[in-house]
C-alpha cells in the first residue's frame, strides 16, 4: 500500500468495487461514496483513489494532464506493471499521440457514413424483433439483444459474416482484465493466446470487407495519416470496445423498460422517444460505469494530495446518479433530457469516440419494439454478470406480445 504524505489521512472506504456485493447493486454504495466530504477517496482493498460526483468526475475526465490514460485502462498500472495485450492507441494514449489515432477513428465513423448504416441497422432490428415476437417467450440477451450488435457492428466493420461468438470471448478478456486478477479472470486467459490470434487475424487488412470502417482506417494508413501496423491495432480497438458495450447497454435499458411500464406506454405509444429513452438509459444504468486515470505527477485534486502514479477510478456510474447533477437522478424518465450532461459515454478527449454509433444502434432497436411491440413482461428474474469488467445482463427471460393495430 502506498504510504500518504502529510499530516490528515485521507478520507477512506474499505467499499470494494469489484466485488460480487457491490456490483450486485451499485447504487448504494455509489450513494455513500459519493457523501464523503472530500472530493477523492481512498479505497483500502485496492490503494487506488476513487472519484463519483459529477463535478468531481467531469473534472477529472478533463484534466488530461494530470490524469494519465498511458497508465492503463483498469486497474493494472502500465507505468508499473506489464500490460497483457499491446497498449490501445486511442484508449491507452495521451496527447499528442493520441491526437492522431483520435482524428482517424473520428473521420472513419463520420456522421455521413452513420447516416448510410441506418437503414442496414433498421431491417436487422426489425428481423430479429419478429424473429422474437414469434418465439412469444425468450431469454432476451442471447435471443436477441446479443444478436442485433453482433450483427451489424462487425458488418459495418466489414469483418466476413460467420460465428462470431469468439469476438464476446475477447470483449471479456479486455473488460474483465480492467479489473484485478481473480481465478474467474485466470481461467478465461487460458485461451488468451487462440482468443487474441482469432481476433488479430481478423483486424488484417486483406480479411476486411473494401467499404467498410475497417478499411477506411487502412485508407488512412496509405494517406499516410499512420502507420500501417497502426490501422490493424486501430481495427482491433473497434473490435475490442464495439460489442459488448452496447450490447451490455440495450440489455439494461430493455430491462428498465420491463420493470417501468409507464415508461414503456411512453415510448410505445411515441418511437421518436427510442432515442431519449436509450440516452436516459445510458445514464440510468448502463454498461460502462468506471473509467481509470493514472496521475502523471503529485496532484492537489481539490485539496487532495494525489501521488504520482497512483490509478484513479472515476465511477462515471455513479456521476450518472448524483443528486446535485440531476433532478430525481434515481428515476428512469424516458423524456428527460440527458445529452448535453450524459457522463456514460465519459467525457474530454477520451469520451467514447463511436458514441453516435452506439447512439444509433440504441435508437434503431428501441425504435423498431416501439413499433412492433405491444407488452413486455419480466417472466423470470434478470441475471446480472458479477465478474468485473462492464455491467451487463446474461440473462433477461421475457415474454413479448406483437402490437394488433
Ligand atoms: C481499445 C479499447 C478497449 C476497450 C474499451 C475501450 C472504452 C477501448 O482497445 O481501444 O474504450
Amino acid at each position: 500500500m502506498a504510504v500518504m504524505r502529510g499530516a490528515a489521512p485521507p478520507d477512506s472506504s474499505d467499499l470494494d468495487p469489484f466485488s460480487p456485493e457491490f456490483r450486485a447493486n451499485p447504487f448504494e454504495p455509489y450513494r455513500q461514496l459519493r457523501e464523503f466530504a472530500a472530493p477523492a477517496v481512498w479505497l483500502t482493498k485496492h490503494s487506488i483513489w476513487v472519484v463519483s460526483r459529477y463535478d468531481a468526475v467531469r473534472a477529472v475526465l478533463g484534466d488530461w494532464k494530470r490524469f494519465s490514460n498511458a497508465g492503463g485502462g483498469g486497474l493494472t498500472n502500465y507505468f508499473l506493471e506489464k500490460p497483457w495485450r499491446r497498449p490501445s492507441l486511442i484508449l491507452e494514449v495521451d496527447p499528442p499521440e493520441h491526437q492522431r489515432t483520435r482524428r482517424v477513428l473520428m473521420q472513419v465513423i463520420s456522421a455521413d457514413r452513420l447516416q448510410r448504416l441506418r437503414a442496414t441497422f433498421e431491417v436487422q432490428a426489425d428481423a430479429l424483433i419478429d424473429e422474437a415476437l414469434e418465439r412469444g417467450t425468450l431469454d432476451a440477451i442471447p435471443d436477441l439483444v446479443q444478436r442485433f450488435p453482433l450483427t451489424v457492428f462487425p458488418d459495418a466493420v466489414g469483418m466476413r459474416r460467420e460465428d462470431r461468438s469468439t469476438m464476446l470471448t475477447y470483449g471479456a478478456m479486455v473488460f474483465g482484465g480492467f479489473g484485478p486478477v481473480t481465478p474467474w479472470y485466470q481461467d478465461l486467459m487460458k485461451q488468451a493466446d487462440t482468443v487474441s490470434a482469432w481476433i488479430m487475424e481478423r483486424c488484417q487488412r486483406q480479411t476486411l470487407a473494401a467499404d467498410g470502417i475497417g478499411a477506411a482506417i487502412y485508407a488512412h494508413a496509405d494517406a499516410g495519416d499512420i502507420e500501417q501496423g497502426e490501422a490493424t491495432l486501430l481495427v482491433r480497438s473497434l473490435l475490442s470496445a464495439g460489442v459488448d458495450t452496447t450490447i451490455d447497454s440495450i440489455g439494461l435499458c430493455l430491462r428498465c423498460l420491463a420493470e417501468h411500464p409507464e415508461q414503456w406506454a411512453l415510448l410505445r405509444a411515441d418511437p421518436q422517444l427510442a432515442r431519449s429513452a436509450f440516452e436516459e438509459a445510458t445514464r440510468f444504468d448502463s454498461s460502462s460505469q468506471s473509467l481509470f486515470r493514472t496521475t502523471l505527477e503529485d496532484v492537489d485534486f481539490q485539496g487532495v494530495p494525489l501521488q504520482k502514479h497512483q490509478k484513479v477510478l472515476v465511477l462515471i456510474g455513479a456521476a450518472g446518479r448524483d443528486p446535485a447533477k440531476w433532478a430525481d437522478a434515481d428515476r428512469f424518465d424516458v423524456t428527460r433530457r440527458v445529452t448535453a450532461s450524459q457522463i456514460g459515454y465519459g467525457a474530454g478527449i477520451h469520451s467514447c469516440v463511436a458514441q453516435m454509433m452506439a447512439r444509433l444502434e440504441g435508437e434503431v432497436f428501441f425504435a423498431s419494439l416501439a413499433r412492433k411491440v405491444q407488452d413486455i413482461e419480466l417472466i423470470g428474474p434478470a441475471q446480472l454478470r458479477l465478474q468485473p469488467g462492464l455491467r451487463g445482463l446474461s440473462s433477461l427471460p421475457l415474454r413479448l406480445i406483437r402490437k394488433t393495430s
